[in-house]
């Protein structure tokens, strides 16, 4: 397989603002320790590695802040800062002619790489997750940002003093979730009475996952230019990707993941991609980080005949 003469931008976004448990920022070093370039070049892409943005020290910061609507997103400032120069590279990716390939990181930075995505074309998005990620700085039972950064690319209110605010969008025809089996009572409310699809796990195991992955392909690339993909590593069950902070029983196995991703790679429709949620600190022998250059290479085309 060739990779179909795509050219990947690999960048860095070494972020840990979004969540409570330290160490995801070091989840682009581990993800290309973990054999990234080997495997892309597997895939048969070309492969540039632009770095990591800099992003300064949570120590340095502070973590509180209040939305005027009194709602709590820690470090949303930091987070509004770096998921706007992430936009840009992105966009400028995309400009260029690459496809980007943003490594985590915790999931805030979606609100980043799908901004800049959204900046250049009319795009869908396909979130392979445990979570919905729905929650908004009231609703949320956290404070953490990577539970918000799909509300947040849908527009969602509470967001009117933050760049994002007039951000480029995801429409919710043009979104689907993959994997849910864990969702606040909040994010079900909004999901509801929504045209987002929502796939739980236990549609899953009734249809399959090829078959669900198929009509998510298709939401994603109605009407659209293309899609990005969020992988977030806690869509897989905490026994093949134990390295994440927020791990929840009971998600897709490792063949089931792999075909979900070469499903990607067959359909051609795949403007952008992003590895989230790697922490290192929690991973056994960088397995986690392991698994994530696989399914990247999966998505991007490796081919084992
Ligand atoms: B992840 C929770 N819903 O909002 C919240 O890992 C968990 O990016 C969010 O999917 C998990 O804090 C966010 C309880
Ligand atoms: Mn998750
Ligand atoms: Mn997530
Ligand atoms: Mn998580």
């Amino acid at each position: 397989f060739d990779g179909d003469g795509r050219s990947v931008r690999v960048i860095g976004a070494p972020t840990d603002y979004g969540q409570d448990r330290r160490g995801v920022d070091m989840g682009p070093s581990a993800i290309r320790y973990g054999g990234l370039s080997d495997g892309l070049a597997e895939a048969g892409v070309a492969t540039e590695d632009t770095g990591d943005l800099l992003v300064p020290r949570a120590e340095e910061r502070d973590p509180d802040y209040r939305t005027p609507s009194e709602g709590k997103a820690r470090f949303l400032r930091e987070t509004e800062d770096v998921c706007s120069r992430l936009a840009s590279e992105v966009r400028e990716s995309l400009a260029d002619g690459h496809t980007p390939l943003v490594l985590g990181g915790d999931h805030s930075i979606a609100i980043g790489t799908v901004s800049g995505a959204a900046a250049e074309a009319d795009v869908g998005a396909v979130w392979f997750d445990a979570h919905g990620d729905l929650n908004t700085p009231t609703t949320t039972p956290s404070g953490n940002v990577h539970g918000m950064p799909l509300a947040a690319l849908l527009g969602v209110r509470e967001w009117e003093d933050v760049d994002w605010a007039n951000a480029p969008r995801l429409a919710p025809e043009n979104v689907a979730i993959v994997g849910l089996r864990s969702l606040d009572d909040a994010e079900r409310e909004i999901l509801r009475d929504s045209p987002i699809s929502a796939y739980t796990m236990s549609e899953i195991d009734d249809r399959s996952l090829a078959d669900v992955v198929e009509d998510a392909l298709a939401v994603a690339s109605d009407g659209t230019e293309g899609y990005h993909v969020s992988l977030d590593l806690d869509w897989l069950d905490p026994t093949i990707a134990p390295g994440v902070g927020t791990p929840v029983r009971g998600g897709v196995d490792y063949r089931e993941a792999h075909h979900a991703m070469e499903q990607v790679a067959e359909d051609g429709g795949m403007r952008s991609m992003e590895l989230v949620e790697v922490n290192p600190t929690l991973d056994q022998h960088n397995e986690t980080a392991e698994l994530a250059v696989e399914l990247a290479a999966s998505a991007f085309g490796k081919r084992i005949l």
